[in-house]
């Protein structure tokens, strides 16, 4: 528990309407406490840092002029949405943010009332908003639906669907664009231009009485068709912008407003909340609002870890050399030899380890924006013109462009290479940033190979692997962060389909994939003091998987245990179980190891590991309980 002291009126405020009744002035200071709260605590945690900057004066000002309850908010991503945690009870919390059982650094149904709307990846709240207002017309409410999203969330194609859904509802809501002219790194696209053109307009300063006016003396039925009373109050505000995108879509267009000018957005937001139709506020925001380092250079600071405020400067990580880096480096040697390899990420140039080459080679180089549906068939259509695309994209993130991969790539049998950071446990950002269903979408398609490394070097290797493959598409797995360098050292060079057998034991085969050979390897080792011998298999392929060697070692074992970071439904054991069935293997016990049949929350990877039993001590006790079903008894 945070000391709560240090903001004496944030402290105060358990829920949103704890905010009515505040003067100006009081609302004022708890903007400053909660921007205060957000450097005192992140800075310890870490976690989202410039984009909850950013949003303080616009969600002080929401919930001091909506009604929550029974007004609902819906939160795009997430990730900005620390001041709502604080205004809704959880200040205390904030020293176990994004920690193993603490606070989620998103929203979840599950963690408090207030968060109506849970997420983590980005463009959904507009549709999530026009579902809960459509829900309230056809069940019977009054509640106030209010959707906020970032500018780089309208580079996602559901935030435009939802936007083109709108006025077609005929329903009452309020879209929020929380326009700070970045995604993680600088926005992309022509929407960004045009955002841009409309913050070059006179900002609406006084809204109060003009927008009462129009309000008050337009008749309920000429409220109610919307058309007309939405260009009305447009051109009420921005009568020299004419044909603007939201007024077009039908949506009454209001700014650009300051969104961290208090005294506007109370006044906008008090007003808005009784107007009736679609309507979209464009509030501008600066990311990193008030510590000027961020500020200057928001993608930096996005996402921070542990920093000591004072200094103004984020500490380097350090370390090993990490999975993302090893495909930036990789990749850029690879496209410095070939001009037809090209690079496409979305929105996720830092993430995925593009940054260099985008400095180095633009023009070999797309970010298409927060549009992973996108990126998957403008991979497929570079590729069937003759390009080598490599879609660099988390594990979580290629779930959105599902379809595409089946329907424009795997199909199509286009060579496209995709190369998935952050398979398996992420930690911190929790369930929706796993990547915990890869194996299982990506195994079932045909015409798709599919492997993981065991190490860094090893991805080296399977990058340019899968860069020269061109009989189809071809996707690798990798995890966050550093590789665990506990392995020999001597390799086998990848050969398609095959597996590299590490060691040879005559009690269990281990058959690891990816992330697992580490873990299968050190478990090994811990029940070689007992007696008990392994083989390891470093399996590479999980698409086509090695049959023969798998064959050679599990015939050799007296048991099985396969490993991988990857829900077990679908995974790659329940496929190497069948086969073991097939060619009667099965006939000695095997056991499956992975993620179990439920969402992981956030936690440290350690701590992950071992909740979920993929930590080597978990390992071992599994080969120990395979070979001594009972203490001291050895049955096999
Ligand atoms: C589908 C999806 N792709 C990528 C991401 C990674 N991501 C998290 S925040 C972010 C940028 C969001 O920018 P914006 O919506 O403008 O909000 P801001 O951070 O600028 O407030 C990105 C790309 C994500 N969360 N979801």
């Amino acid at each position: 528990m945070i000391d709560t002291s240090a903001y004496p009126l944030l402290s105060k405020i358990l829920k949103p309407t704890d905010l009515h009744g505040l003067t100006r002035k009081q609302l004022r200071q708890v903007a400053d406490e909660v921007r205060q709260a957000i450097l005192d605590n992140v800075s310890k945690t870490g976690g989202h840092f410039a984009s909850n900057l950013g949003t303080v004066e616009l969600t002080v000002a929401l919930y001091a002029t909506y009604s929550i309850p029974p007004d609902i908010v819906c939160w795009d991503t997430g990730h900005q949405a620390y001041p709502h945690k604080m205004l809704t009870g959880r200040l205390s919390q904030f020293d176990t943010l994004r920690k193993y059982k603490g606070i989620s650094g998103f929203l979840r149904r599950s963690e408090s009332e207030y968060d109506h709307w849970g997420a983590g990846h980005a463009s959904t709240a507009y549709s999530a908003a026009l579902g809960f207002a459509a829900a309230r017309d056809r069940l019977g409410g009054e509640e106030r639906v209010v959707a906020i999203a970032g500018d780089a969330a309208l580079t996602g194609g559901m935030a435009l669907e939802a936007l083109n859904n709108a006025a077609q509802l005929n329903t009452d809501i309020t879209f929020v664009l929380n326009d700070n002219q970045m995604s993680i790194a600088e926005n992309v696209g022509s929407l960004t231009h045009y955002f841009a053109k409309l913050r070059s307009r006179p900002w609406v300063q006084k809204v109060e009485l003009k927008l009462k006016d129009v309000v008050e003396h337009l008749p309920k039925p000429v409220v109610r068709a919307a058309a007309g009373f939405r260009h009305g109050v447009t051109h009420y505000f921005a009568p020299e912008e004419t044909g603007a995108l939201f007024e077009e879509l039908g949506l009454a267009y209001i700014g650009p407003i300051d969104g961290h000018n208090l005294d506007v957005l109370l006044d906008v937001f008090s007003n808005v909340r009784e107007m009736q139709g679609a309507v979209m506020v464009h509030a501008i925001t600066v990311k990193g609002k008030g510590y000027e380092v961020a500020e200057k250079d928001a993608r930096t600071w996005h996402g921070v870890v542990p920093f000591d405020p004072s200094k103004c400067e984020m500490p380097s990580s350090g370390g090993a050399v990490s999975y993302t880096k090893v495909l930036g480096d990789t990749l850029l040697t690879l496209a410095k030899e070939d001009p037809t390899i090209v690079a496409v990420t979305a929105a996720m140039p830092d993430g995925t380890g593009l940054t260099q080459l985008s400095k180095e080679l633009p023009d070999q180089y797309f970010d298409v924006g927060i549009a992973e549906q996108h990126a998957v068939t403008f991979c497929a259509g570079l590729a069937a013109r003759g390009l080598k695309p490599a879609c660099c994209i988390y594990s979580t993130f290629l779930q959105r462009g599902w379809d595409q991969v089946v329907h424009d790539v795997a199909i199509q049998n286009l060579p496209v290479r995709f190369f998935m950071d952050r398979a398996g446990l992420v930690g911190a950002d929790g369930a929706t940033h796993h990547g915990a269903f890869d194996i299982g979408y990506l195994r079932m398609l045909p015409n798709l190979v599919l492997l993981a490394p065991r190490d860094t070097t090893e991805l080296a290797e399977m990058i340019r692997f899968a860069m020269a493959y061109d009989k189809g598409p071809i996707a690798v797995r990798y995890p966050r962060g550093a590789a665990d360098d506990v392995l020999p050292e001597s390799r086998t060079p990848i050969e398609f389909g095959k597996a590299e057998v590490l060691k040879e034991g005559g009690d269990v085969a281990l058959l690891a994939y990816g992330s697992m050979v580490a873990t299968a390897w050190r478990a090994a080792q811990d029940v070689e003091s007992d007696g008990i011998t392994c083989s390891v298999v470093n399996l590479r392929f999980a698409k086509p998987f090695d049959v023969e060697a798998i064959r050679r070692v599990v015939s050799r074992s007296k048991a099985v245990v396969c490993l991988e970071e990857n829900v077990l439904a679908t995974g790659l054991g329940e496929a190497i179980l069948a086969f073991l069935h097939r060619e009667g293997l099965a006939d000695r016990p095997v056991r499956l190891m992975g993620l179990p049949d439920r969402f992981i929350e956030h936690g440290s990877q350690k701590e992950l590991w071992a909740e979920v039993g993929l930590d080597e001590e978990s390992v071992a006790s599994q080969i120990r309980s395979l070979v001594r079903p009972r203490a001291g008894r050895r049955l096999l």
